[in-house]
């Protein structure tokens, strides 16, 4: 039967064996919020990068440039990530070079996995119909912050697992544990990942509104891939079955 696990930080990934799954990257504030949001607006392609050298390197080569560190916006690039600034029509068709605190490290340390894509509440019935045919194992691979584990990327890990019911067996404790604490929060979202620490830092940048975007159902049908070094639009020829 096919496994499903879940990895709580890029800083525990190298227990996982990448290669024998496909791996969905979660980072539900900001980074995998705004990625899917970019490319249900239209962006061509969103290139993860780890550090602000590297972004800049990117800019300079024509690509439009999006950094944030501590949940702002880093000066002298395009856009930081808040979902909202990617909804801009004129971003249509971009090529985007992405740096964040932890969702773009957690991206890059799943390549090398048989398929990489980015889930958010905002494409959740999307990713799970796409999931539930998948022909092999399942990582969820949560962001965390800074190596450490993170309430609300935990918790949508669990409304993966919960919303995949027995299709898959687990292959460790975490997806009961994740799914056992979506059930609890599922109806009281908001309080509980506004009582997060991530959730607390953002709301005291004032970017509650954030918060409440990120936390929406099937805002959008995209699935974003990884495709070679780039995120884009999932397409028919994309799915492994
Ligand atoms: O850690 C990250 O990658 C970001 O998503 C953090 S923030 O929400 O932009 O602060």
């Amino acid at each position: 039967m096919k496994k499903i696990d879940i990895c709580l930080s890029p800083d525990y990934i190298h227990q996982y064996d990448l290669a024998s799954c496909v791996v969905v990257v979660i980072d539900i504030l900001r980074a995998s919020s705004s990625i899917t949001t970019a490319i249900a607006h239209g962006v061509k392609s969103i290139h993860p990068v780890e550090t602000l050298g590297e972004c800049r390197e990117l800019k300079l080569q024509g690509y439009l440039g999006s950094a944030e560190r501590g949940g702002k916006k880093v000066g002298g690039f395009d856009l930081g990530n808040s979902p909202s600034s990617f909804m801009n029509p004129e971003l249509e068709d971009s090529n985007i070079a992405m740096t964040t605190t932890n969702g773009t490290i957690t991206l890059k340390k799943s390549f090398g996995a048989l398929q990489v894509m980015v889930g958010s509440f905002l494409n959740y019935s999307a990713l799970l119909t796409y999931l539930e045919r998948l022909p092999c194992d399942l990582l969820l691979h949560c962001a965390g912050w800074k190596g450490k584990v993170s309430l609300e990327d935990t918790l949508f890990a669990g409304a993966i697992v919960y919303g995949l019911k027995q299709m898959f067996e687990y292959n460790s404790d975490l997806p009961l544990m994740a799914s056992n604490l979506y059930k609890m929060s599922k109806d009281k979202l908001k309080s509980t990942v506004e009582n997060s620490s991530h959730g607390a830092r953002l709301m005291k940048l004032g970017l509650e509104k954030d918060i409440d975007f990120c936390l929406k159902f099937d805002e959008y049908k995209v699935i974003p891939v990884l495709k070679g070094n780039y995120i884009t639009k999932m397409k028919l020829s994309d799915m492994l079955f």
